[in-house]
């Protein structure tokens, strides 16, 4: 390999992309994460490629994600610019993608704050995620009064929209709102498409970006925007210095405040609080809180019918320290150890973003005992992690048990090889919200309902949809309410 003004070698790197190309054939379509956990045997556990001009490393060891994410977490702190991340965020004007800068640190600053702040108050995030809990668990009644079998995926998805709407936009939406209907479009269209124009270099079986995906994209992201926009409008038309009702407000508040303080140079646009880096960072917490929180909880679901007997020890755990005459609350989760543990273990075997989002290196640098030029692209592979032989033991079997100290009373970390929300500077933000959401809504459903598959169908895919987020498949589920429960109305 050759060697850098700084002795260290850099990563192997892979043969030219044709080659690439032969390695993969359709008849083994892995997806990316999968595929680059594999290339570990023959090139190790960093080793680079070229994306078309970019180099890109690949980060399949927990030591190595730590270094990159943690220790050196500034250097790598950067992110790449695509086409498509481009036209989702008006060029980076966002948080997830958008490149580190003082607008960047700014913005993480002011969403942080406002997701602190409901941590309080009379509009708590419990209250609020209760309310949709408790109106989920009346339609899954309804469902199963009338023998329905479900898919459960746009009750769940407007349960998670409405706890973020309320937090963004302080609103919600009804069952069968046709401004509901047309974000569950969208989102998708943007899902699918965003990110991939990144991975077409690499991975000739996602053939060739097609314009018709350009389009889509285009199309969805310019719906996204007219929702943002109106919700801009109507809280410009209502916003008063005195109340903050959501974080639209805290962030038109900064804005204000800027612009007040104006001085020749420094002005509201020039501090990254110009009305375009409003409504992206606005558009950022409502689609990660809307797609990411859904699709664990669509994956819990399916893993809790893969599982019975996962599913009875939730409800075993739940009568004995709930109890049936009340219903879950935040203040119950240290002593739910078992559905705590399961939580973890559906986060391990089904990461949401297998590849975190990429990180680029700001200056020059090194991982392990590898150089790493600056401009270099970084992958995290979490599902390595993730599943790494040597750190879990059957890292394919689904075990929430792995999670538990012996005595089975508390939850335990049996690996570092373990970061389901990333680390260091560039962590999730919602982290905290995502884990409130994912244990009110899964004890409320279980303390009420046992879910399994309806007569004739098979047990649903444990295979992901690789792309921004993976996402399991389309599944239908039987809510059958357990003896002796509240009603719902
Ligand atoms: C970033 C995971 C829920 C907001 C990330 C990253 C991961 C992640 C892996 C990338 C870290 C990196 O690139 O190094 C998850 C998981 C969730 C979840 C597993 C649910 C269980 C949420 C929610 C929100 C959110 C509910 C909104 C409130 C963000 C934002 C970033 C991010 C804004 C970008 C941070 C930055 O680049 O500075 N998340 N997330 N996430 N997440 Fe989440
Ligand atoms: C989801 C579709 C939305 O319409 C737009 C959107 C915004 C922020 C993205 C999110 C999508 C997917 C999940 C992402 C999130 C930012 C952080 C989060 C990428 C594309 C994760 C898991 O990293």
């Amino acid at each position: 390999f050759r060697s850098s003004t700084r002795g260290l070698p850099e990563p192997p790197q892979l043969p030219a992309l044709p080659l690439i190309g032969s390695l993969l054939s359709l008849r083994s379509p892995h997806p990316p994460h999968v595929f680059f956990k594999g290339l570990q045997g023959k090139y190790g556990q960093i080793y680079s490629l070229m994306m078309g001009s970019h180099r890109v490393i690949i980060i399949n060891h927990h030591k190595h994600a730590k270094e990159v994410l943690m220790k050196k977490g500034k250097v790598f702190a950067g992110r790449p610019r695509t086409v498509t991340t481009d036209i989702l965020t008006r060029s980076g004007k966002d948080i997830a993608f958008g490149d580190f800068s003082a607008t960047w640190r700014f913005h993480r600053k002011i969403v942080h704050g406002a997701l602190c702040m409901f941590g309080e108050g009379s509009a708590s995030i419990e209250k609020i995620i209760c309310a949709e809990a408790q109106s989920l668990c009346s339609i899954l009644c309804e469902a199963a009064a009338a023998h329905l079998s479900l898919d459960l995926s746009p009750e769940l998805t407007r349960a998670v929209t409405n706890v973020i709407c309320s937090l963004c936009f302080n609103s919600s939406y009804c069952r069968g709102d046709p401004e509901f209907e047309s974000m569950l479009e969208y989102s998708q269209g943007i899902v699918d498409t965003v990110g991939k124009d990144s991975l077409v270099d690499i991975f000739p079986w996602l053939q060739m970006f097609p314009s018709a995906d350009l389009r889509l994209l285009k199309h969805c992201v310019s719906i996204r925007d007219k929702l943002l926009q109106k919700k801009y409008d109507e809280h410009k038309a209502d916003y008063s210095d005195h109340v903050q009702r959501d974080l639209l407000d805290a962030l038109l508040r900064a804005k204000r405040s800027a612009e007040n303080n104006n001085t020749a140079e420094v002005s509201a646009e020039s501090v990254g609080l110009s009305d375009d880096h409003l409504l992206m960072t606005v558009g950022d917490i409502f689609g990660a809180g809307v797609e990411t929180t859904t699709t664990v909880l669509k994956w819990a679901i399916i893993y809790l019918i893969h599982h019975p007997q996962v599913q009875r020890r939730i409800q075993e755990e739940l009568d004995s320290k709930v109890g049936c005459g009340k219903s879950p609350q935040l203040c119950d989760r240290g002593s739910l150890p078992y559905l705590e543990a399961t939580i973890r273990e559906v986060l391990r075997i089904r990461p949401v973003a297998p590849l975190l989002i990429p990180h680029v290196a700001l200056s020059d640098t090194s991982i392990g005992d590898f150089t790493v030029r600056k401009g270099s692209r970084v992958i995290i592979n979490l599902w390595s992690l993730h599943h790494d032989e040597k750190e879990w033991e059957n890292p394919e079997l689904f075990d929430p048990g792995r999670f538990l100290n012996s005595e089975g009373t508390g939850v335990t970390l049996p690996s570092s090889s373990y970061l389901p929300f990333g680390a260091g500077v560039r962590v999730c933000l919602g982290e905290a919200l995502a884990k409130m959401e994912i244990f009110l809504f899964l004890s409320w459903i279980l303390q009420h309902f046992t879910l399994s598959v309806p007569q004739g169908h098979p047990l649903p895919s444990l295979e992901g949809k690789f792309g921004v987020v993976l996402q399991p498949a389309k599944y239908k589920v039987n809510a059958t309410p357990r003896p002796g429960r509240l009603f719902f109305k």
